[in-house]
């Protein structure tokens, strides 16, 4: 494309309106009613010191993009072909000692501090001590879903991650082990702490100790098959004895009645029972989620869904329906053992 006069200059102020629109567009974001995977609302110490070393890269980089772009468009401007020129080249300069050697050591002197800056913040997130009190969660990645057990307290769930807030005055950090049970994953949760994959045979370790409570949002960030756009990560900060609350609860087996119900014969006589486990029945498959407070949670299908009657009848019936490529079949029931079978589930609390 060549361009002239007046359009050149169009074209490269709509170049740099498209860049600053971009970049307040990302900051706008960072505004109170952000999102909820923002990159710059960190509330856990490992996302605010990736955080802190962003912003200080930004800012070097950014010093650096200003002047060499002054400096360009000085000589743009300054050195223009003007109807003046008698067409020679003007005198031409070789060789400096001195600004070659500012322009090597300068950068390396740049290069040496980005280094140093980002050494220091990797070491302060890896080898930070582990407390007494730190919650211990072992992840597992499955296609398309995440394992979560919690080996010292004696809960294991699925999909919906539950931690203590940690602060200041109550430091209870969670460190989490990573697992997998099939191919790579990725546990990406952007407001709690940075990308740790997850690699068969070869556990990875990271840890959060997010500071308010609420609901973070995160995703697969390590394309694992077919519905990884699925398989999305919801972490719920408590307040501590909510959380301890929470954890009594997960404990208990299933509520079992004694009158054993139609649905929950229907449960242990299908192929549910292989792939699933309600703890206190027969069931205690271990493909597919822990089933055991199946109402406790908000979603199912790793938040591909809300846990709704509907949805559970939908995803039983086709779970393609809902995610399509998961690994769980379809299962061939008849509209009546499947009210039965919900009715069962919806007794899971
Ligand atoms: C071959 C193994 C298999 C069988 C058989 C099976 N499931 Fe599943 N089930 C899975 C897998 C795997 C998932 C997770 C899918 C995902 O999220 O990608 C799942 C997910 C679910 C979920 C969502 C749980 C959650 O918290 O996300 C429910 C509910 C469920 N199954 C119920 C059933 C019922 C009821 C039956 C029997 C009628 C059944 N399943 C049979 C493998 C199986
Ligand atoms: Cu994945």
């Amino acid at each position: 494309m060549r361009l002239r006069g007046s359009n050149k200059w169009r074209f490269l102020g709509s170049q740099i309106l498209v860049f600053v629109w971009s970049a307040s567009a990302a900051f706008a974001d960072a505004a109170p009613p952000f999102s909820p995977t923002n990159i710059f609302a960190p509330a856990s110490t490992p996302a605010k010191a990736i955080f802190g070393l962003s912003l200080f890269v930004l800012a070097v980089t950014g010093v650096i993009f200003l002047v060499v772009f002054s400096l360009l468009l000085y000589s743009v401007v300054k050195f223009r072909k003007r109807k003046s020129d008698d067409g020679r080249e003007p005198p031409q300069v070789y060789g400096s000692n001195q600004v070659e050697l500012a322009w090597t050591i300068i950068p390396i002197l740049i290069v040496v501090a980005l280094f140093m800056a980002t050494a220091r913040v990797i070491a302060s997130v890896q080898k930070a001590a582990r407390p007494d009190n730190a919650i211990e969660v072992v992840a597992i990645g499955h296609q398309f879903w995440w394992e979560y057990r919690y080996p010292a307290l004696g809960v294991v769930t699925a999909n919906e991650l539950h931690v203590p807030v940690s602060n200041d005055d109550h430091p209870a950090p969670t460190f989490i082990k990573l697992l997998s049970a099939d191919t790579d994953h990725s546990f990406w949760v952007p407001r709690l702490a940075g990308k740790t994959d997850l690699i068969p045979n070869h556990p990875n370790s990271m840890w959060i100790d997010p500071h308010e409570p609420g609901i973070y949002l995160g995703q697969c960030a390590q394309y694992c098959g077919t519905q990884h756009a699925k398989m999305l990560l919801r972490v719920y900060v408590q307040q501590r004895a909510e959380f301890d609350g929470w954890i009594q609860q997960q404990r208990q087996p299933a509520t079992v009645s004694n009158a054993v119900s139609q649905g929950q014969r229907i449960f242990e006589t299908t192929a549910c029972i292989n792939c699933h486990t309600v703890a206190g029945t027969v069931a205690n498959g271990h493909f597919g989620p822990d089933l055991t407070h199946l109402m406790s949670r908000d979603t199912i299908a790793a938040g591909a869904a809300m846990n709704t009657p509907e949805n559970l009848q939908q995803w039983i019936t086709n779970p393609d329906a809902i995610k399509p490529g998961s690994l769980m079949p379809a299962m061939q029931l008849s509209d009546q053992d499947l009210n039965a079978l919900t009715a069962y589930l919806e007794t899971l609390r």
